[in-house]
């Protein structure tokens, strides 16, 4: 069967390319490079030119790559509109955040009709498909409509919440419907699990039996397959990166000296609690002034959707709040907490995590959270970092050996800190040697292997009956 994957990004590798960018692109790749495949979605161009939004194709070996761009009311609408100022807040349970618009709304069913109607003449009749994250959940529903009978799976990468919390946005019922024409809705943990089902019971009917969701005369299955990394890859980056002499790694090392270092690695994104962590770091030098001037906090944050206001906002606060506390607690020699906006490579990365004694991964709510995964593959087997997890990541239902905090308490992440930095060698270890063995058992092989056996063992879907 050959593969078709939809998601919302679609990266054409250069023809050039050496360095893998890591991580799902990389993985999905792969799985398409075996079996042959299909990827579609968006260019990440923006075109209003007649014919801009015409399906462009590339061949890169045994992969086909289909890409359309977005027109501007599009890309406005669809994407930094329903998909991410309705769909990312309200999944990551911010309610406060959640800005809903019917003309955003229509504009996402519009592109993932369009999607539909442009993926259709590109089928063949056992392609396996599968369609990635929220962007693009009412896809199947659509594809069904006209006609599609293939096995149809979806993976939501980022958390299901409550059906209390999803049925605030106005027709959740019917787009939670419209995950009933999945043959299978993958998603990253138990909780998510149970957060989808009770949503698909209680706002459109659905009946659970025998572990599959019955809507309709269709049944889907909903599963957990929590995301993983190349782990392998990682940590051979990671400990390359010790003999490294990059400009990146090198500074690093020679701007620390011995200073011991925290680092946290994330996109500038409101659900992964970088404000609220650097006042836990500001917290952690109060409360024990021993560690002045001993060790530094390095936060990388790219930018991401910046054209989205709550993201400019963020921006902005994490600025002053860094400032606000190095004019507070720093030295003239010592500046404790480093804010980066900054994209770096992988080697870079792996680097910088195993120069780090703590990686503190505090989100608010996060999916999975790959960087935590990421900071044990990089460690040092012999004298290995401390991980300190929120309990809100998805991570955290695999990763319980690492330090386990609530993000909102303040007091708890810089006491975290503080255990984490005192750590005797032999815990950390000990520590590592769990957390490195669940990694590695669930790497991103695993994952993609995982995902596609239950979607193509599952019997062929009945004729389209999908909810309209
Ligand atoms: P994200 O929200 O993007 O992913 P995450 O899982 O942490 O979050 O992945 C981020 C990736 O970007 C990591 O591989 C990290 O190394 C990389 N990255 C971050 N900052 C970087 C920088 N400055 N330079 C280079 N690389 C950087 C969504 C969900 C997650 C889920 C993933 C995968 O929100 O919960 O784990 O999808 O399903």
């Amino acid at each position: 069967m050959r593969l078709v994957i939809v998601s919302n990004r679609v990266t054409i590798p250069d023809r050039h390319e050496k360095v893998a960018a890591g991580g799902l692109a990389v993985a999905l790749r792969e799985a398409l490079e075996k079996r042959g495949g299909l990827w579609f979605g968006w260019s990440g161009d923006v075109s209003d030119a007649p014919g801009g939004q015409a399906v462009r194709t590339v061949q890169r070996g045994k992969v086909t790559y289909a890409v359309t761009d977005l027109s501007e009311s599009e890309r406005q609408t669809y994407y930094l509109g329903f998909s991410n100022r309705a769909l990312w807040p309200n999944m990551h349970y911010r309610l406060g955040l959640t800005e809903f618009s019917r003309t955003d709304y229509a504009g996402y069913l519009a592109v993932n009709r369009r999607f539909a109607k442009a993926l259709i003449p590109l089928l063949k009749p056992d392609d396996l498909i599968w369609i990635h994250d929220y962007h693009l959940i009412p896809l199947a529903a659509e594809l069904r409509r006209r006609g599609v009978t293939n096995r149809i799976g979806y993976f939501h990468h980022i958390p299901w919440p409550p059906a209390e919390v999803f049925g605030a946005l106005p027709f959740s019922a019917t787009l939670i419907s419209t995950m009933g024409a999945y043959d299978l809705v993958g998603v990253q943990t138990q909780v998510d699990v149970r957060n989808l089902i009770s949503g698909l019971v209680s706002l459109c009917g659905a009946r659970v039996e025998g572990g599959k969701v019955r809507m309709g005369r269709r049944e889907t299955t909903v599963q957990a397959f929590p995301i993983g990394i190349d782990v392998e890859a990682f940590r051979k980056l990671a400990a390359a990166s010790e003999r490294a002499a990059t400009r990146p790694i090198k500074a690093t090392r020679e701007s620390l000296g011995a200073r011991k270092l925290v680092i946290g690695v994330d996109r500038l994104d409101y659900s992964k609690g970088i404000v609220q962590r650097l006042e836990a770091f500001g917290q952690f030098l109060r409360s024990h002034p021993e560690h002045r001037g001993r060790v530094g906090l390095l936060q990388i944050a790219p930018p991401s959707r910046s054209d989205v206001p709550e993201y400019a906002e963020l921006d902005r606060q994490s600025d002053e709040t860094a400032g606000r506390l190095n004019a507070a607690l720093g030295e003239f020699d010592w500046t404790p907490i480093r804010v980066v906006k900054k994209a770096y490579s992988r080697n870079a990365l792996a680097g910088f995590y195993r120069r780090a004694q703590v990686g503190l991964v505090t989100p608010m709510r996060d999916g999975m959270n790959l960087v935590a995964k990421e900071y044990i593959a990089a460690q040092d087997p012999a004298d290995p970092g401390v991980l300190v997890l929120s309990r809100f990541a998805g991570a955290a239902q695999q990763m319980g050996e690492a330090l386990i905090v609530n993000p909102y308490d303040t007091h708890e992440v810089a006491e975290a800190i503080r255990t984490a930095l005192a750590m005797p060698k032999s815990e950390r270890i000990r520590r590592f040697e769990r957390l490195y063995e669940i990694i590695e058992a669930t790497d991103i092989g695993w994952w993609t292997q995982c995902y596609l056996d239950a979607l193509s063992g599952i019997e062929a879907p009945i004729q389209d009956n999908a909810p309209k």
